[in-house]
């Protein structure tokens, strides 16, 4: 028994010095590949204020998204849209991207170096929501996240389901 204990033992061994059992992606290999012929999908956790997803894009490249779903902020349950909150903003209270008075909607932003951002920049931040279509003006990464405002991430329940599809770019 020791001896296929010790067999075993050098097996795993090998194989997590090799790499072997290592089926990661690169991180920087893009995950769709030829228009249209791709899609992914991303669980968007509520309560986590930057969601990391496997998708990169080419300057050019056009992206279609569609969300399914319930979150909630904090007793308040809605869609990938989010719900509307003018008393909030009028109350000096605006979610981390102003949004025309809405809170909670699906956003996203692309990276160009692939690295969870430190802090927001409205500018480069697009609505994404229930249904979108986005043409990304340069490469890089995609971050999602549910626009809500820093530091009441906690009171965060559920998610939603984000599928991505490539509608045409470079391969
Ligand atoms: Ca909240």
């Amino acid at each position: 028994m020791n001896r296929i204990a010790g067999c075993v033992l050098l097996f795993l061994l090998v194989v997590g010095l090799s790499g072997c059992g290592d089926i990661r992606r690169p991180e920087n290999r893009p995950e769709i590949g030829l228009p249209g012929s791709e899609r992914t999908v991303v669980k968007v956790d509520s309560r986590k204020e930057w969601v990391p997803t496997s998708v990169w894009v080419q300057a050019g490249d056009r992206v279609a998204f569609h969300a399914s779903g319930i979150w909630i902020d904090a007793f308040i349950p809605c869609h990938a849209d989010g719900y509307p909150a003018p008393w909030l903003y009028n109350w000096n209270r605006p979610p981390r991207i102003p949004d025309n008075g809405r809170y909670f909607r699906l956003m996203g932003r692309i990276v160009p170096d692939g690295l969870q951002p430190r802090e927001d920049d409205p500018a480069e931040t697009f609505v994404i929501g229930n249904e979108s279509e986005r043409t990304a003006d340069h490469a890089g990464r995609l971050f999602v996240f549910a626009n809500d405002r820093e530091g009441y991430y906690w009171n965060n329940f559920g998610s939603v389901t984000l599928t991505i599809e490539k509608v045409s770019g470079q391969q």
